[in-house]
């Protein structure tokens, strides 16, 4: 590792008084919430630890190739027996979770075992372990993670680059967005020397769709329709689609990202119609603060990104009420 690296970082003591440990993220993982968690189980199997990688769903298609995958559990009564036969000193490390709620209907149960450590990124961070460490400006758990065993003196190995890269690559948008340091370069290259091949892992996260993927895109953007001078673009997925393409909402991924990459576009909206909800995400360039339009509706998020769900309503009379929301953020 480089001289940029700060020394030892984050619940390094933690780690070395644990002999057994338990690794969890938050639901809905993304490539930062599951590289980070692999990368980090992969170095602490390393050093002898018996670790324990849980999370209560299924891994998504997309992130089955990183190495570890299959060995997550998703049955809390592995967590269980996990902790009847641990010995004295079994800890939690929560990573790129930002409260106990993100942690799923089991985080109340987990949360109960001491030490509960937390590593991550996110702004609001509720600071909800015995020790926590948040650094807001960092662009993703995975580079921490990398700090984090530079000080334990661990070398990486490939697979745990493989992971970690993953982390750095999806939570940057491909190291596009602002959160990008000098240092995350640095972090990235150092995984690259431990054995990540970038070609090779873009090509999983990026080149590997299925054909229903694209087939359920052309059909959601012949819903584009654009408001208020072109600065709401707005797209919807119906059941139909979905039946008709074979695809699912998971397929959807990134959908929202095609209308707000519009050069006119202040805020792109996505309707999602499920079996009797809607869900609705909104994106914004910056302009508009779209988590005030998700709170008036009973959602959250942030400023950029933010969403709720809508029951007992056609998709045609939400759409208007957003709009006319939307409108007010804009122009109010
Ligand atoms: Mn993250």
């Amino acid at each position: 590792m480089t001289e940029t690296m700060t020394g030892i970082k984050g619940p390094s003591g933690l780690i070395a008084q644990s002999e057994e440990i338990i690794l969890v993220t938050h639901i809905k993982p993304d490539g930062d919430a599951l590289g980070s968690l692999l990368g980090l189980a992969d170095v602490l199997r390393s050093m002898g630890k018996r670790v324990l990688c849980y999370l209560e769903e299924e891994v998504p298609e997309l992130y089955k190739f990183l190495p570890g995958a299959a060995l997550i559990e998703t049955s809390f009564s592995a967590v269980r027996n996990f902790l009847r036969t641990a010995g004295e000193s079994v800890a939690v490390i929560a990573l790129d979770c930002g409260d106990m709620n993100r942690l799923g209907r089991s985080g109340p149960s987990l949360h109960k075992i001491h030490p509960f450590a937390v590593i991550d990124h996110h702004k609001g961070n509720t600071g909800f372990g015995d020790m926590n460490w948040i650094e807001p400006h960092r662009s993703s758990t995975g580079e921490m993670i990398v700090d984090l065993v530079d000080g334990l003196g661990v070398r990486l190995s490939s697979q745990a680059a493989t992971c970690l890269y993953t982390a750095l690559v999806t939570d940057t948008g491909s190291f596009r967005y602002a959160s990008t340091s000098s240092h995350t370069y640095r972090v990235a290259a150092c995984l690259v020397e431990c054995g990540a091949e970038p070609g090779k892992i873009n090509e999983q996260l990026y080149d590997n769709y299925p054909l229903k993927r694209l087939l359920l895109m052309q059909q959601v953007l012949g819903t584009l329709r654009m408001f208020a001078d072109d600065r709401i673009g707005v797209i919807c997925v119906r059941r139909s689609m979905l039946e008709q393409t074979g695809a699912t909402l998971s397929d959807t991924e990134n959908f929202i990202n095609l209308p707000r990459a519009v050069n006119t576009v202040q805020v792109a909206v996505f309707f999602k119609e499920g079996e009797n909800m809607i869900s609705v995400s909104l994106r914004s360039r910056g302009d508009c603060d779209v988590s005030m339009v998700a709170a008036r509706f009973g959602g959250g998020g942030h400023a950029l990104a933010s969403g709720f769900r809508a029951g007992g309503i056609r998709l045609d009379d939400l759409q208007n009420k957003v709009l006319r929301e939307l409108l007010l953020q804009l122009d109010g």
